[in-house]
């Protein structure tokens, strides 16, 4: 496939400034006309070109001359029509197949839905058209429709007229006032329900807001209506940004690519990110909902109002966006959570991805397909970048930058550029050097070394740093690194100091005065820069960190660090200080200056795959032994209090209030180091918390500790499981997913015969990632040495691929990761993508990420 390239963006040699279209919408056959008012941009004689991607072209006309055939596009091709004057007037009508659009990008049908994705590039799936971020128009839409099989016609902006047909049919007109690019269009034609509210603007005006979806799903609604109320205050008082149109919609979809899409004015979801109720959603898809509806109402602005020049952009909005709905749900709920939390994702998710094959800087180079570019280093990252210049900045001087930003490219389509600038002329900073951040790809590496001199009652922090490199990056330049850091005193546990550091140079040290006996590091706290730490601290030091820390996330991170030291060393064969972890296990559990959230995350065990990132070659049986090993330890050694702490947390009745969350979580927490102890009564235990749950949280809970152990509550737990929220696509995917992540020794013939069940669909992306996106992070079965697990996947992959291209090239990242595994793995891992590669008329998408997985 053709390589786009960063350096080759070009204005548009076209502007569309209106365009009208017009839907004769039917499921196997669709009409759309379109008629583009086309101006020329810039004195050029190049023709107008229309991007164009399995239409049926029934017609096209300039200016009311209908355009000869032979000047008609090939296959998908674009239109492209020669124009003599300044402003032309085209018109195409074209045909498209919603049913058999099983790709999910354009206009595709779900479960009797008619409904779009358009971004990125999904509009050219609709009709004939300039698909780029940087031709804004404005939208005048027509619908005509079956009345009875879609009574409801939506669109983007306000409702304008609406009318009965002959036959049973019926129309609607909508117009958006503000211009807009086109992936930003929606469209949605259905049979649905409406939970109808309304918001009050700060200027006082009036909102409609609807969420619509299937009647019977209703009262699940509330939450979302709940999370986009707040979204809406939060904006107005944290960005002075308000909502801009008189009507807010979200329609919720059952098949959907993505999360969400923040289409003006009608945002499409996922149903997963909008159907939540106790009964059948856990604590965490409550939060999800929560941040999926606020980061799509967000995009209104950074997206929205201001949008992206070209797709090398696209961090511009994405991570930005997830900055502002990271610190609205830190607001929401507990901040010290939501940031381990989110640093957990960071690093799940995005260092191993910057540590690989696919690694790319949040400002990518070049792509050959953009759908592979939605990643956790554009997301994530991308947010980390935003959260350093507001840590650097300060609160006023960030907002003061961010309303420049807004103020300037409010209307346009922007760069990263755009943005950095306007935090150095609105923030008054100098930010050269922290462009690196756009640039160089890969995780930056910080070494610290502290001193003390008794004599002069200083100390000296020595730190340098280093910037792996990745693919077509080497030798990187020193980047901005802004570390908060605290010295604590030994004797009195005392928190000396405090500091901003900012480490910009290879290598620099920093003077602490008027310390009298060596103290102790507390580095990057609340993680103030995405970067990862190499220090010597003795396991003394980490658990006076960990307990008494007054940085939440330090605490956190200290816990880890004490973990991952205990880990590394039994995987090294070595004796392990298992009591220092134990004890500091026993201290978080029973210190009630501390709420159950965090306790819950800070005595639970590093993740597998994350013990596996700080090897230099990934052992996967080993961490798995050393890691049951550990946590039946650490079970054994405190079986009563954990016992005390899962009936203590135990609760009569349901609440979203964060303590009742708190609680829940270290329940099942509790519950798994009950099990893991080996005590007898673990399973009935388990499948007693199953059974009487009143919530999903503690009966998924329960579920996922039980599917991990071989015994008759397991199968009992599952089957019930299973028969009980039958017809509930939404629970199913959890019974799937449960069974894809657990350890038990059988999980690969597990997975392959989930793939064969009667529920499972390659039709619909939730069902896929619940299956095979769950093994390819269940980092002890998918490496299974025998290739077993890659072979799976090649598979799936592969069947996957003419279905739906983008979905499958998602599943590749976990087989890119050979360089990080020993023989036999890496081999069979290799093998895999290549028998993927050799297939003939592999999609681009998928083609991109095994290529590259491979170089
Ligand atoms: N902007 C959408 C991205 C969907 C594109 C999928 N290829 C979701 C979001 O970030 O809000
Ligand atoms: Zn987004």
């Amino acid at each position: 496939p053709p390589v786009i390239r960063r350096e080759d963006y070009r204005a548009p040699d076209w502007l569309v400034p209106d365009i009208s279209l017009d839907f004769t919408l039917d499921t196997d056959r669709t009409i759309v006309t379109a008629r583009l008012s086309v101006t020329r941009n810039g004195a050029h004689d190049r023709p107008l070109l229309l991007d164009g991607e399995a239409l049926e072209l029934l017609s096209v006309s300039v200016d009311g001359v209908p355009l000869p055939r032979d000047q008609w596009p090939q296959g998908d091709a674009p239109l492209s029509i020669p124009l003599p004057g300044a402003t032309h007037n085209i018109e195409t009508i074209v045909a498209i197949s919603p049913a058999r659009n099983s790709q999910l990008m354009g206009l595709y049908a779900s479960g009797g839905l008619l409904c779009t994705q358009c971004e990125a590039e999904g509009f050219r799936r609709i009709t004939y058209f300039p698909d780029r971020p940087d031709v804004l128009s404005r939208y005048s839409v027509r619908m005509e429709a079956d009345k009875a099989l879609y009574p409801v016609l939506l669109s983007n902006g306000d409702p304008v007229e609406s009318g009965a047909g002959d036959n049973g049919r019926h129309w609607a007109r909508w117009n958006d006032p503000f211009p807009k690019p086109c992936y930003l269009f929606a469209l949605v034609a259905g049979d649905l329900a409406c939970n109808a509210d309304s918001f009050t603007t700060m200027s006082g005006r009036q909102v409609k807001l609807g969420i619509w979806v299937r009647e019977s799903d209703l009262p699940r609604t509330q939450h979302a209506m709940k999370a986009l109320k707040d979204s809406m205050g939060w904006d107005e008082r944290v960005y002075g940004r308000e909502y801009d149109l008189d009507v807010f919609n979200i329609v919720a979809v059952a098949d959907f690519n993505f999360g969400a899409m923040e289409n003006k004015g009608l945002n499409i979801f996922n149903s997963r990110y909008i159907l939540v109720d106790p009964e059948t959603a856990t604590d965490l898809d409550f939060d999800a909902v929560e941040g999926v509806v606020a980061h799509e109402y967000f995009h209104n602005w950074s997206g929205n109002r201001v949008t992206c020049r070209d797709w090398f952009q696209l961090s511009l909005k994405e991570g930005f966006t997830v900055y502002r709905d990271q610190c609205f749900s830190a607001d929401m709920g507990s901040e010290a959570v939501k940031r381990i939390e989110d640093v957990r994702t960071l690093r799940a998710a995005q260092f191993p991805e910057d540590a690989g094959p696919l690694a790319h800087p949040i400002r990518p180079e070049s792509y050959m397909e953009i759908s592979n570019f939605y990643t956790a280093t554009i997301y994530n990252k991308g947010a980390e970048i935003i959260r350093m210049m507001a840590t650097l900045l300060g609160h006023e001087r960030f907002r003061r930058g961010t309303d420049l930003y807004f103020s300037t490219h409010d209307g346009e389509a922007a760069t990263c550029e755009d943005f950095v600038k306007a935090m150095e002329d609105g923030g008054g900073i100098y930010l050269a050097q922290f462009r690196l951040w756009y640039s160089q790809a890969g995780t930056p590496r910080v070494a610290a070394v502290l001193s003390h001199d008794a004599e002069s009652q200083s100390a000296t922090l020595t730190l340098s740093q280093s910037v792996p490199d990745t693919p077509g990056q080497v030798n990187k330049a020193p980047m901005v690194l802004p570390l908060r850091t605290a010295l604590f005193d030994r004797q009195s546990g005392k928190r000396i100091e405090e500091r901003l550091l900012v480490l910009d140079g290879a290598e620099q040290s920093f003077m602490f005065e008027g310390v009298r006996a060596a103290p102790m590091l507390s580095i990057n706290r609340g993680f103030s820069a995405p970067v990862i730490v190499d220090m010597h601290r003795s396991p003394d030091e980490l658990a006076f960190l960990a307990a008494s820390d007054d940085d939440p996330f330090a605490r956190y991170e200290a816990m880890q660090l004490l973990m991952l030291g205990a880990l590394t060393e039994a995987i090294a064969g070595g004796e392990a200080d298992n009591g220092a972890v134990i004890d500091a296990v026993r201290t978080a559990l029973s210190n009630p200056a501390l709420d159950d959230a965090f306790i819950a995350e800070a005595v639970r065990l590093p993740g597998e795959a994350y013990v596996g990132d700080q090897m230099a070659l990934v052992d996967p049986d080993a961490i798995h032994v050393a890691r049951e090993a550990l946590m039946g330890e650490i079970g054994r050694a405190l079986l009563p209090l954990w016992r005390e702490v899962h009936a203590r947390t135990a609760r009569d009745a349901f609440s979203l209030a964060g303590a009742d969350k708190g609680a829940r979580k270290l329940r099942t927490v509790a519950l798994g180091y009950i099990v893991a102890s080996g005590a007898e009564d673990g399973p009935a235990l388990a499948y007693a918390q199953y059974e009487g749950a009143h919530n999903m949280t503690e009966r998924q809970g329960a579920l996922a500790v039980l599917a991990s152990i071989d015994c008759a509550e397991r199968s009992q737990a599952l089957a019930d499981f299973y028969a009980r929220y039958a017809g509930d696509a939404l629970v199913l995917d959890k019974w799937f997913q449960t069974q894809a992540l657990a350890f038990h020794p059988d999980t690969v013939e597990i997975v392959a015969q989930l793939g064969k069940h009667p529920d499972f669909t390659l039709s619909n992306p939730n069902r896929v990632r619940a299956v095979y996106g769950a093994f390819g992070a269940n980092q002890w079965a998918f490496h299974s040495a025998d290739g077993a697990g890659y072979a799976l996947m090649a598979d799936l992959i592969l069947a996957l691929d003419p279905v739906n291209p983008q979905t499958a090239a998602r599943m590749v990242p976990p087989l890119g990761r050979h360089r990080r595994f020993a023989e036999p793995r890496a081999g069979r891992m290799r093998a895999a993508l290549e028998q993927i590669l050799a297939q003939s008329g592999l999609s681009k998408d998928v083609t991109e990420q095994v290529s590259k997985s491979l170089a």
